[in-house]
């Protein structure tokens, strides 16, 4: 066992107010915000270098599908003004670089410890602490603990069997190696055609020998239009960045700039609908797309009339008839699977070196040791590449043993799906905290936005607490039972349960299908939030010191939103 840890040697045993479990976008910015309260705070990251998703994601064309001015931290004025983003949309390295000066800019490294992976988080209600243990055999305890663990950060391969006996090479797009990988003259295979597949296909067919796209859904694709990020949009960015951020706010997807729209697609004639498609399809991003009437997301038939237009972008551009109707996505309503932004995906197919493979009609049975086998045929590959995405929202959590000596474990929690408060607590988890965590708008917002605003409203629970001297929070068990009935109820108003999507965890085999991630915008959530915060944090309790403070525990029970 170890109890001494920090990259600077640190002794953190029973010194830590706050133990921070990753060392991504989220936990560097709580370890900003602990710091700022007077608190001491040390994070723990699994890989041995920070950056979470940027860190992992190294796959070729890996590109962020926020546009860089906006994909970026709001908290520092001077930060904003001085970084210079080279693209429109950056890079896996441009973001990850930028990552990287920011945590040298706040000094920050020395209270994080890499290569060490939390394994198990246990409550102690009489001491009133947190206890983790890691990979590393730290036993190490604080009074609270915050998940900044990501929703896309727990990479799935399919349970297909022979993997083990495959003679080639394979990846996953979400670990892939540092040092890159050299596909030139060989045969290869992608299985999986969401966001990561959609990127890396292009770079990947550009390098092999031949490619094979194994394809199970076919998903809409919009033109990202990167460029260089032209100097006179970033100065005029950068004039009204302050007004911007606080805009992003009042928006549903934390993205300002894109005109809220006025009409719904049925009230437009078929020209007008035509030519703003069009419009929005030139500019390029999809944002602006979902933007052009306003009830894409909630009217199957509205939905159709963006559903076309997309499908006859394929087929003027895939040449062979038949590929590009298989690329033709028809079972799902577009902008209820993520939105998937390209740099020359459709064109890839018009290749020589590149094969479509419908795994629909023929699902992979297994992998041999020469390549793999469907339900029709089999085929001999020298690489395999898995862009078979995450146990999203949920997987990172449950990976930790974390428990409660008051009964509660995660996994009995979660077992038909997720439960939580605003996703940032749960009831029977005291002093426990998750940034952007399911039912938050984290992954359906501009990502680093919902991570402030949920690191921002965790500090304002730590503050509250310090200044009436609380010592233990924890969400009220009718406030946490209501925001889940509300979300569902959310999401049973859109269209977006009819896709069979990671946010609703239909890609892991077994795993309750509910719809994570609350669809009701950054706009009404961050006022939720803020109502709840002015009520006196409103759904929580709190006591101090083990005995109950009547203020703020009668404010427990009642529900909100
Ligand atoms: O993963 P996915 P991802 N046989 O789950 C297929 C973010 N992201 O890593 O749809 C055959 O979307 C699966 O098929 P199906 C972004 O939020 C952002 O691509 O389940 N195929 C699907 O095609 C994104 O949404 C960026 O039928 C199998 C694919 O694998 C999220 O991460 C870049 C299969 C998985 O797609 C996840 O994206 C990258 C099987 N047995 C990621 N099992 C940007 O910012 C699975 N599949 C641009």
């Amino acid at each position: 066992m170890t109890t001494t840890s920090g990259t600077n040697g640190t002794h953190l045993q029973d010194q830590l107010d706050v133990i921070v479990v990753g060392g991504g976008l989220g936990g560097l910015y709580t370890l900003y915000r602990m710091r700022q309260l007077g608190l001491k705070a040390h994070a723990f990251e699994a890989g041995s270098g920070l950056g979470g998703t940027w860190f992992w994601n190294r796959y070729p064309g890996c590109r962020c599908d926020i546009e860089s001015l906006e994909y970026s931290y709001s908290f520092d004025p001077e930060l904003e003004q001085e970084w210079h983003w080279a693209d429109r949309y950056g890079t896996q390295s441009q973001i990850l670089e930028y990552i990287e000066h920011v945590a040298d800019r706040l000094d920050l490294r020395k209270d994080v410890t890499l290569n060490t992976r939390v394994l198990s988080a246990h409550y102690d209600s009489a001491a009133n602490r947190w206890t983790i243990t890691t990979d590393q055999g730290h036993t190490i305890s604080a009074r609270f603990i915050v998940m900044a663990t990501g929703n896309l950060s727990t990479p799935r391969v399919p349970e297909f069997p022979g993997l083990d006996g495959f003679k080639g090479d394979w990846y996953h797009t979400g670990l892939w190696p540092h040092e890159g990988v050299d596909f030139t003259g060989k045969r290869v295979a992608v299985i999986g055609t969401g966001s990561s597949g959609v990127q890396s296909i292009p770079h990947i067919a550009e390098q092999a020998k031949h490619l094979h796209v194994f394809q199970r859904t076919a998903n809409y694709i919009l033109p990202a239009r990167n460029t260089p990020l032209d100097p006179e949009r970033e100065r005029q960015h950068k004039a009204t960045y302050r007004e911007r951020r606080a805009a992003a706010y009042e928006t549903p997807f934390g993205i300002a700039g894109h005109p809220a729209p006025t009409k719904g697609a049925l009230d437009a004639t078929p020209e007008e609908r035509e030519a703003a498609y069009a419009s929005k399809w030139a500019q390029g991003g999809s944002i602006s797309f979902l933007f052009s009437y306003t009830d894409l997301l909630l009217n199957q038939e509205a939905n159709d009339t963006a559903a076309e237009f997309v499908r006859q972008r394929i087929r003027e551009t895939v040449k062979d008839p038949a590929t590009a109707e298989l690329l033709c996505p028809y079972d799902h309503p577009i902008g209820t699977k993520r939105l998937i932004l390209d740099t020359n995906y459709y064109e890839t197919f018009n290749r020589d070196n590149v094969t479509l493979v419908d795994a629909r009609k023929a699902p992979i049975q297994s992998i041999t040791q020469t390549g793999l086998r469907t339900t029709e045929a089999e085929y001999e590959f020298d690489a395999i590449v898995f862009a078979t995405g995450f146990d999203a929202m949920t997987g990172a959590l449950r990976e930790i043993d974390i428990r409660s000596d008051t009964g509660a474990d995660i996994a009995t929690k979660w077992v038909d799906g997720p439960h939580t408060y605003l996703g940032v607590m749960m009831a029977g988890f005291p002093n426990l905290f998750m940034v952007t965590g399911p039912q938050s708008p984290g992954v359906k917002s501009q990502m680093i936005l919902s991570i402030e605003q949920h690191v921002n409203f965790i500090s304002g629970c730590l503050a509250h607490m310090q200044q009436y001297g609380h010592t233990r929070i924890e969400a009220g068990q009718a406030a946490e039972d209501h925001w889940v009935e509300y979300n569902n109820q959310v999401a049973d108003a859109t269209l977006y349960p009819k896709a069979n999507s990671w946010y609703l965890g239909s890609n892991i085999p077994g795993k309750p299908r509910v719809f994570m991630p609350y669809v009701g915008g950054v706009h009404t959530f961050n006022q939720i939030c803020n109502d709840i915060a002015a009520k006196g944090y409103e759904g929580f309790s709190f006591d101090s010191a083990g005995a109950a403070d009547g203020r703020a525990t009668t404010a427990a029970a009642a529900g909100t939103a």
